[in-house]
């Protein structure tokens, strides 16, 4: 470590550095490896004490990445990708946190990682064109540049229900599960929230507990997961030709599934039968793939309610108990909010030991001593679970002092909701990047594509400057305001405007409405290409 002078020296605590990176995940662990392959001295800071980011935190029962193991890994080494072995179709979280330590060790990336700290605060020195990077263990960085490698789903959202602090039982929240893990034996367990954490975990806590009361403000539209082991013969298959099957994922609009493509079709252009079939068919696939029944299923609202009734047909025939049946049936735009995919969920209404209390009307009132409290009927618990979710895309941004030119700060610049160019980078905050920012397509694609483009991208940013001698990048405000015009005028031709989605920032209270990614990879990837190919247009290179 560059250091200079003695202990308690401030001079001491300073490292200069090329690159500062936040967050060791998938994003933070690829763009080190990027960075020394362009020779610059890094340091990854990592709150956690380990790698995996969201796959470090989120370690409550049932959780599971919703996109397919073979396709929710590093594509970008080719011998990494042939011995990795994946055990079922969809990775739990620990086989995706072993995998991930696996890379850290694999390339020997731990010695450049700094863990059990928090970046508290990053400002621009205009006079130096250098950042000061503050961390909680008290040092100070000085770097050229910086990389939000921060993830979208990280910064844990607890609702401010009155009383919450005065709860005597044990409280958790998915997103900041215990590693020793919970033993629900015997217990009584509220479960607020019914987002993918709360349907991938209640069943499992169902199993265990001896009640378990269900709060739900919103019912998820669910599909089976039809989780299984992954067939040897199909690994080797994909693996044979595992470069072009990554490519052929890539050229899809949410970057997984190119083999199991969008059915290229309205679902007003078929019968009612064939439309039936269809859903069948994909039902009995399971996954996200519900969604690529057929073309327009998020572009037309007529062809999305087929969908819609379809999936609240099959709920009604797996919960035995009508009015618990009803309940769990959302009447909103299927897919406006991220499709759930399921391992038993709706089944486990069926158990005796499990209830469901509708919170959409009447909220949670308050929390007591011993019960959740709604409409005035206290709920009494032993434990509380908030599967809430997160303050998505932007919370873990919005946490660290951020001061760009002119003492701006990066919460003053979004204020009305994130503005970027190409969801890397913000106008006034030079040689910052936000590896998959808003206004990219992000958390609307399989995130490991999405982040290894955005890696890349920078790494070649980079590199061109380097190799012209030049110094800073930075957005132009001009261009990024056409970006935010182009992104608000995507996403308004689709369907995601259609309920309260945290995509839109709508499940944090205060926090402004603004649609944050951009549907369609293979389109923005290839914008990208043309912006690096054109020399940068929209960004000022100095
Ligand atoms: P989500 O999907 O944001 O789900 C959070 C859930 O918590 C959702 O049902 C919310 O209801 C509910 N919620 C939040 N605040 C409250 C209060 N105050 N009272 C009752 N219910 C509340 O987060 P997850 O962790 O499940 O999943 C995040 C992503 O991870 C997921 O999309 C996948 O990409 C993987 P709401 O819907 O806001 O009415």
């Amino acid at each position: 470590m560059a250091v200079a002078g003695g202990a308690c020296d401030p001079v001491a605590m300073t490292r200069q550095l090329d690159m500062v990176i936040v967050g060791a995940g998938f994003a933070g662990l690829y763009m080190l490896h990027e960075a020394r392959t362009l020779g610059l001295e890094t340091e990854v800071i990592e709150a956690g004490d380990g790698v995996g980011g969201t796959w470090y935190w989120n370690r409550y029962p049932g959780a599971r990445c919703d996109t397919p193991s073979m396709e929710y890994s590093y594509g970008w080494h080719e011998a990494l990708q042939q011995e990795w072995e994946w055990s079922e179709k969809y990775a739990t979280q620990p086989e995706i946190l072993a995998y991930l330590d696996h890379v850290a060790d694999r390339f020997d990336l731990r010695r450049d990682i700094t863990f059990g700290t928090r970046v508290e605060a990053c400002s621009f020195d205009e006079a130096t064109e250098r950042w000061t990077v503050r961390s909680s263990n008290g040092q100070e960085r000085i770097t050229r540049f910086v990389v939000m490698a921060t993830g979208c789903l990280s910064s844990a959202n607890l609702p401010a229900i009155p009383g919450r602090d005065d709860f005597g039982g044990r409280t958790f929240h998915t997103g900041r599960w215990p590693h020793e893990g919970v033993d629900f034996a015997g217990r009584c367990v509220a479960v607020i929230g019914t987002g993918s954490s709360g349907v991938q975990s209640i069943p499992l806590i169902a199993e265990q507990a001896d009640q378990v009361i269900v709060f739900q403000r919103t019912p998820s539209y669910a599909v089976p997961a039809h989780n299984e082991p992954l067939d040897p013969e199909q690994v080797a298959a994909i693996k044979a030709d595992y470069v072009e099957w990554r490519k052929t994922a890539r050229d899809t609009s949410t970057g997984f599934g190119g083999h199991m493509a969008r059915l290229d079709r309205s679902a007003m252009d078929v019968s009612e039968e064939e439309r039936r079939a269809t859903y069948d068919a994909r039902w009995e696939i399971g996954g996200l793939f519900f969604l690529g029944s057929f073309n327009d299923l998020l572009l037309n609202p007529e062809s999305n309610a087929t969908a819609a009734s379809y999936v609240r047909a099959r709920i009604a025939k797996i919960v035995d108990d009508p009015e618990t049946a009803a309940m769990l049936s959302p009447d909103t735009t299927i897919g406006c909010k991220r499709l759930v995919v399921d391992t038993d969920y709706f089944r486990t209404f069926n158990r005796s030991n499990v209830s469901l209390v509708d919170v959409s009307a009447t909220p949670v009132e308050q929390i007591t001593e011993t019960a959740v409290v709604v409409d005035g009927l206290h709920h009494h618990v032993d434990d509380i679970v908030f599967a809430t979710g997160f303050d998505a895309m932007t919370g873990s941004l919005d946490r660290i002092d951020i001061t760009g030119r002119g003492g701006r700060t990066l919460r003053d610049a979004w204020s009305a909701g994130p503005t970027t160019l190409l969801g890397l980078q913000v106008a006034g905050f030079p040689n910052l990047f936000t590896v998959t920012g808003p206004g990219s397509p992000s958390v609307l694609t399989n995130m490991v594509v999405s982040i290894e483009q955005h890696v890349e991208y920078i790494r070649d940013v980079i590199s061109s400057l380097d190799a012209e001698g030049l110094s800073t990048i930075e957005a132009t405000e001009e261009a990024q305001a056409e970006w935010v015009a182009w992104v608000n005028a995507v996403a308004g031709l689709t369907l995601f405007h259609g309920c309260s989605s945290w995509y839109l920032g709508a499940n944090v209270p205060g926090k402004p409405r603004v649609f944050m990614p951009l549907p369609g990879f293979v389109d923005y990837k290839t914008h990208c290409d043309a912006v690096a190919a054109e020399g940068y247009p929209g960004f000022v290179r100095a």
